[in-house]
């Protein structure tokens, strides 16, 4: 990897203790088909919380786990009392994940201190790594919601008592489950600017041929719920024409929401991914049926009325079915932009290095949009091979996570400053 030679220092990241560093991650909660399956605050999250933390402590890093189960990993800098630059991203997964979605932002970190070490090199400013609890919000609704409580954008008590899907259990009671219900504070102090390293997960750097994307924000989201209501019924008793059946209602919603999105242009992206069914029994017509929304788009008032459109249509199809309908907005965020000096150190970090370098917007959601509330903030992309991801396909290459990774120490290090 090139290494990074100003005023006397060098710094180089062993892009094969990245990899090294990867793959043992992903052997934890690997899938068959060679993704990772690491539902946050499940046994395998804590498997993957307790090794980044064993690796940690190896890296001379003071850790601390906050109010929120965020693990903070903490290399002293020579003026300790100033507030940290800090990077970082998360370690659950999707159920059918891959091997790089956020756990490359978190390792990219750690190797970043790995190589200050081996430079014995000191930053003025302390610098933290932090892995997020639960950013991909499968278990418990909302999604970025750890990363959310840090940057004021939720209070501690909704981050703690947010329900599970089943309704079973709270993301406070499986954090104490599984041991990571710190004491620390979760956010409300300064910190001097925060960086993420996360693959594109979309096809632009592989199509334009780049190694390094200069994040400029992140497209707006809303979330929903919608519970269809009709009533159970006998599959082979109950003519068709006095159903009010509410998996077809909900199939039509969800048709409807499709079509919706080519109405716009460009169009948004419309996911109807979770479903839940009651009794959910092969003879017995479904009476409840929950499902989610998932709308985004790159401009907040377009978002808000297809969003408007949505909700509209779901109300039209069950008036048609008899069906009752409730809709509860479950997460939503505007379109974030991001830092523009932090966007900049990243375009010229991979200048300095000599990597292709461009612009590019993200349309998917990370916990650097909420940091951006509360400091200066940059991502750095590498690409994923043909943009696979959440999908255990998902693939990068190790040049690349080790060109993004040496982009991440030298931005960290320009905004830390050496001793
Ligand atoms: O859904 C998202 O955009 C993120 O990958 N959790
Ligand atoms: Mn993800
Ligand atoms: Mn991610």
């Amino acid at each position: 990897m090139a290494v990074t030679d100003k005023a006397g220092w060098t710094a180089a990241i062993d892009g094969d203790r990245l990899w090294r560093s990867l793959m043992d991650m992903a052997r934890i909660g690997a899938t068959p088909g060679g993704g990772v399956g690491r539902v946050a605050l499940t046994d395998l999250d804590k498997a993957g919380r307790d090794l980044f933390v064993s690796w940690c402590k190896g890296a001379g890093l003071e850790v601390r786990i906050d109010r929120m189960g965020n693990i903070i990993g903490r290399r002293a800098g020579a003026d300790d009392g100033a507030p940290p630059v800090v990077t970082g991203s998360h370690l659950d997964s999707q159920p059918l994940g891959g091997r790089f979605d956020g756990a490359y932002g978190v390792l990219a970190g750690l190797e970043v201190v790995r190589a200050l070490n081996d430079a014995g090199l000191v930053t003025r400013a302390p610098l933290e790594i932090v892995n997020w609890t639960d950013e991909e919000g499968v278990r418990f609704a909302a999604g970025v919601v750890a990363s959310g409580v840090y940057a004021g954008r939720f209070d501690l008590d909704y981050g703690l008592n947010l329900a599970d899907r089943e309704g079973t259990t709270t993301l406070g009671r499986e954090l104490a489950r599984i041991g990571y219900d710190g004491d620390a504070l979760c956010g409300g102090y300064p910190i001097a600017a925060f960086f993420e390293a996360h693959i594109e997960q979309g096809p632009v750097l592989e199509h334009e041929g780049a190694t390094i994307g200069a994040v400029l924000g992140a497209q707006g989201q809303r979330c929903y719920a919608v519970t269809v209501t009709g009533e159970e019924g006998h599959a082979g008793t109950l003519p068709m024409a006095l159903r009010r059946d509410a998996m077809v209602g909900a199939a039509r919603m969800m048709d409807g929401l499709n079509r919706l999105a080519f109405e716009f242009e460009p169009t948004p992206v419309i996911t109807t991914g979770h479903v839940q069914v009651r009794p959910n029994s092969r003879n017995t017509v479904p009476g409840r049926v929950v499902f989610s929304i998932d709308a985004r788009h790159p401009d907040d008032g377009v978002l808000a009325e297809i969003c408007v459109k949505a909700l509209d249509l779901c109300h039209g199809v069950a008036a048609e079915g008899g069906l009752q309908v409730e809709i509860a907005e479950t997460s939503g965020r505007d379109t974030v932009t991001f830092d523009p000096d932090c966007i900049e150190a990243v375009r010229a970090a991979a200048a300095r290095l000599g990597l292709a370098c461009r612009d590019v917007y993200s349309g998917a959601g990370h916990d650097a949009c909420n940091i951006q509330r509360i400091a200066p903030t940059g991502m750095i992309f590498v690409p994923c091979k043909e943009g696979i991801s959440h999908n255990e396909r998902e693939a990068a290459a190790a040049g690349d996570l080790a060109a993004g990774c040496q982009v991440l120490l030298e931005v960290m290090v320009a905004r830390a400053g050496l001793a």
